[in-house]
């Protein structure tokens, strides 16, 4: 059964372009709430550990190093269907494929510097989530 939490990051390419802002609105204008929001910066272990299952891809070396390139912003966003809305909501991998009007669409320029993560599984959320927060920060 779907829960109704998704985890996101505003990566450093969106953040470094003065996107965040305008990204945060979006989300939570198509009715996300915000259940923990942090402003960080990943080391190259966090980073590693986030992304591992792309370990033995090729583009595993640039995307550690572009995630840990400047601030990110974490967030656990609350809404039915969380996991499949958000995806809808941020478009494809690529942004050249990206729907009209996804946040990739709007603000991402490339495959690595894609502008957004959204998890891929209602599974995947739960450990994304709680790799950043602990119950403390969650509101
Ligand atoms: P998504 O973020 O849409 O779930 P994943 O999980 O397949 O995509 O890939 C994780 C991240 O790895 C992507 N957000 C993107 O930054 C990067 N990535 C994926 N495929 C490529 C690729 N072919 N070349 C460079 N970076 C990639």
């Amino acid at each position: 059964m779907a829960t109704n939490r998704t985890f996101t990051m505003i990566k450093p390419d969106a953040v470094a372009n003065g996107h965040a802002g305008k990204i945060i609105d979006h989300i939570t204008q198509a009715g996300f709430k915000i259940e923990a929001l942090k402003y960080t910066r990943l080391s190259t272990e966090m980073a590693g550990n986030f992304y591992g299952i792309h370990r033995e891809r090729s583009f595993f070396g640039e995307l550690v190093s572009f995630m840990t390139s400047g601030p990110i912003y974490a967030a656990i966003l609350e809404k039915d269907n969380a996991v499949e809305d958000f995806r809808k909501l941020i478009g494809a991998t690529d942004p050249q494929k990206a729907e009209a009007g996804t946040i990739r669409n709007l603000y991402a320029k490339s495959i690595d510097a894609n502008a957004i993560h959204g998890s891929d599984s209602d599974e995947n959320a739960e450990i994304e989530g709680n790799f950043f927060f602990s119950q403390f920060e969650r509101f």
